[in-house]
């Protein structure tokens, strides 16, 4: 029999009496056929069964503030994961609607062997398997094949900080950073409709700007090829946002069109030097996973809640500090803030739905500094991130905002008006870079 996965990335959701139809992997985060621990590990049951396999997508009509663009793009990727599937011998079906209330119908109706589910920390996918779980009569697993080593196995509790996390991480890397298994064909097929896309794509597609990458497994190699041979080198000068020196990797690893797998195996292996593949493969691994452990043990990962005490206390004795600026919702969607970095950064966002690192950390603390709270701050950042950002509503999101405005992971700095001692940011230096003058520049004209 193939070599399983790693029962570590394992856990059972509920026990039952398996149905005398298919295995299912209900396909939800990792949307990508190679390198899924979850389609693997159902696979590797339906062949010990003898049974057919399907992958099942339920469409939500709308996913928190997601809009035409993110739609496309992930849209995009499941028409190819249904091609991949199907010259494997492997159904893929498409539901639409709330997950939490269509696919227990729909699953039932399969009267399915086992179900497989992909690890999602976030609140909305928790009540979604929460509902599939209890609806079903078969055992369901969900697997942890979202990061390299499984998010419950890393740690048992919400970590303080990178520091603390590492070598958690770092100890396992060896046992879980190998590559996955190729799956075979299936013999067992299960005739299934395919998806119509184009109705598919018209009803699902909320309005809102249209999508500027290409999307798909397919896509994300590619992207991955042109990082290796041209930022990887640079990628120490990450924090210059005219050097265009990041992955553009993260939409793909956010709807799982790549596994972060096979991206730190391509890494660690290429020939480039030392300092600029580790500083990406702690981006890639350690601050990745760590955004995956808030979320995990901390529910109140995209509030005020979520942040670490010392910086609650400050920003609380900061509360009435003077704003010399102000904005509500409607200026900052709009980009007409005094600042003309600000706005081109916000400008960039709506238009392209990506932000270089850098300039994320320093949008998201001056709406801190000209918000009337902290509260109303992490609200905005969350808000438009998940609106514009194609990684968006993810738990790299929520960690980065918390991270910029409230602390998270970080330490006390010097005390300054409205932050009290959470870092702050002030863009002087920033704006001196050539890059940056053509950049406020381009976004104006
Ligand atoms: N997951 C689904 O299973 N069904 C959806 O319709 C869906 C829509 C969606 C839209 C935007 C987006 O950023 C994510 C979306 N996801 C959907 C969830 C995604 O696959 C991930 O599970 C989470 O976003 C990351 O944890």
């Amino acid at each position: 029999m193939k070599p399983t996965v790693d029962p570590r990335r394992l856990t059972v959701l509920k026990t039952g009496a398996p149905g005398g139809g298919p295995v299912i992997y209900w396909m939800s985060r990792d949307q990508r056929v190679s390198d899924n621990g979850a389609l693997l590990h159902a696979q590797n049951e339906a062949l010990k069964k003898g049974r057919p396999l399907a992958v099942v997508f339920c469409l939500a009509p709308h996913f928190g503030e997601a809009s035409r663009r993110h739609y496309d793009f992930m849209l995009g990727g499941l028409r190819e994961v249904e091609e991949k599937l199907r010259r494997l011998g492997i159904a893929f079906l498409l539901f639409t609607g709330d997950p939490a209330v269509t696919l227990p119908r729909e699953l039932t109706k399969l009267d399915p062997a086992l179900v497989v589910c992909d690890f999602d920390p976030l609140r909305e996918k928790i009540r979604w398997c929460a509902a599939v779980s209890a609806a079903m009569q078969c055992p369901v697993v969900e697997v942890d094949t979202h990061n390299i080593v499984p998010a419950r196995i890393a740690s048992g509790k919400k970590e303080y900080a990178a520091a603390t996390f590492r070598p958690k991480v770092n100890r396992l890397l060896a046992e879980f950073l190998l590559p996955f298994p190729k799956l075979v064909r299936h013999p067992h097929p299960l005739a299934a409709p395919p998806v119509d896309w184009d109705t598919v794509t018209h009803k699902a597609t909320p309005a809102g700007p249209a999508l500027t990458i290409a999307p798909g497994e397919k896509a994300a190699w590619k992207q991955l090829e042109r990082f290796l041979r041209g930022g990887l080198a640079r990628y120490g000068d990450r924090n210059d946002p005219t050097a265009d020196a990041t992955s553009r990797l993260s939409p793909y690893l956010h709807f799982g069109q790549i596994s972060a797998q096979a991206v730190a195996l391509m890494v660690r292996d290429y020939p480039a030097p030392t300092a600029p593949v580790e500083a990406f493969l702690e981006q890639l691994i350690v601050r990745r996973e760590l955004s995956d452990n808030l979320c995990l043990y901390e529910p109140h990962y995209d509030s005020l809640d979520g942040i670490p005490g010392w910086a609650q206390k400050t920003l609380n004795d900061h509360r009435a500090d003077r704003r010399l600026y102000h904005y509500n919702s409607d200026a900052w969607e709009a980009a007409a803030t005094h600042d003309d970095l600000w706005n081109a950064a916000q400008r960039e966002l709506i238009a392209t739905g990506a932000l270089h690192g850098y300039l994320r950390m320093y949008w998201a603390k001056k709406i801190l500094e000209w918000s009337a709270s902290p509260e109303e701050a992490i609200a905005t950042a969350v808000r438009l991130n998940d609106r514009y950002a194609l990684d968006g509503r993810d738990p790299n999101g929520y960690a980065g905002i918390l991270w910029s405005i409230g602390g998270l992971h970080d330490r006390p700095w010097f005390t300054r008006p409205v932050f009290g001692a959470v870092r702050f940011m002030g863009g002087a230096a920033f704006r001196r870079k050539l890059g940056m003058r053509e950049f406020i520049k381009k976004s104006t004209s």
